[in-house]
């Protein structure tokens, strides 16, 4: 017999063990863009306890409009391995480019992410940290509706040895930090591709203690340009802050 009850007690069960698994973790990502789900794969593929909170319903950030909806990306060929090591098929377009299907893409890095370990929670906006003795110590949660709604409802808090910054353009989650004056985010510069995704990768680190950016978050920290449609510079900011911190967890 089917009865609702059970259909309804099987998601709680399920859904709250691994939220209560999760209240104490190595890492918590923020966002589930290409730099947080990199770096969320390579973290749990090497043993890390880690969790991804992505404020929206879907994860995948950027990465589904390709361009102005041109649902295609491209990645140069220093971060070619990483499409390689997803399984992502690409095809070689001019010198040094490559470019792949974004779907495929944001589905196949996802997939990956959540079979390595990496628990994703949906739906969940990250409103603020928890810093403590000068270090950033966990993140505060809250339901994306009730902040869309402005509801007055207190959060929840979950603890992490390392949070990381993925939350793209805005880095939003240093923004709090900012609000308190304890750093500054001079946000974005204008478009130029190639120094872009250089300083994407050069700027991804700790910039707090426990707290690391990746991706465009670590732009906006550094003043650095965008550089639009072009995702290896993402991939390997994700997993340049996984192997950062799995270093320093050890
Ligand atoms: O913007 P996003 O894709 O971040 P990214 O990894 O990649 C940027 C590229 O997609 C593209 C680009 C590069 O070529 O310019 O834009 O830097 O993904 C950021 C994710 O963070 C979520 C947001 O919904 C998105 O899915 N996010 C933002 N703020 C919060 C959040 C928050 N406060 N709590 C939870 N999730």
């Amino acid at each position: 017999m089917l009865r609702e009850m059970e259909i309804s007690r099987a998601i709680i069960e399920a859904y709250t063990g691994e939220l209560l698994e999760s209240l104490s973790l190595d890492v918590a990502i923020v966002g589930a863009g290409p730099s947080g789900m990199v770096a969320g794969y390579y973290l749990a593929k090497n043993g890390a306890k880690v969790a991804i909170f992505e404020k929206k319903l879907s994860i995948g950030g950027g990465i589904w409009g390709g361009a102005m909806g041109f649902n295609k990306i491209v990645v140069q060929e220093e971060a070619r391995e990483i499409l390689d090591e997803f399984g992502i098929t690409y095809k070689p377009f001019g010198k040094g480019l490559y470019v792949a299907d974004a779907i495929e893409t944001a589905t196949t890095i996802a997939s990956k992410a959540v079979k390595a370990g990496v628990k994703i929670f949906n739906m969940v906006e990250v409103e603020d940290l928890v810093v403590k003795n000068d270090r950033v110590a966990g993140i505060v949660i809250n339901w994306t509706p009730v902040l869309m709604t402005g509801l007055h409802v207190d959060p929840l808090t979950v603890e992490a040895k390392f949070v990381i910054d993925s939350t793209g353009h805005g880095a939003q989650i240093s923004q709090h930090l900012v609000k308190r004056g304890l750093i500054e985010v001079p946000g974005e510069g204008p478009m130029w591709a190639e120094k872009g995704e250089e300083l994407t990768v050069e700027h991804t680190r700790e910039i707090f203690l426990g707290l690391y950016v990746t991706g465009m978050a670590a732009n906006a920290i550094a003043g650095a340009p965008r550089m639009g449609p072009i995702f290896g510079g993402m991939f390997l900011s994700g997993r340049k802050a996984a192997f950062e911190i799995l270093e320093k967890l050890r």
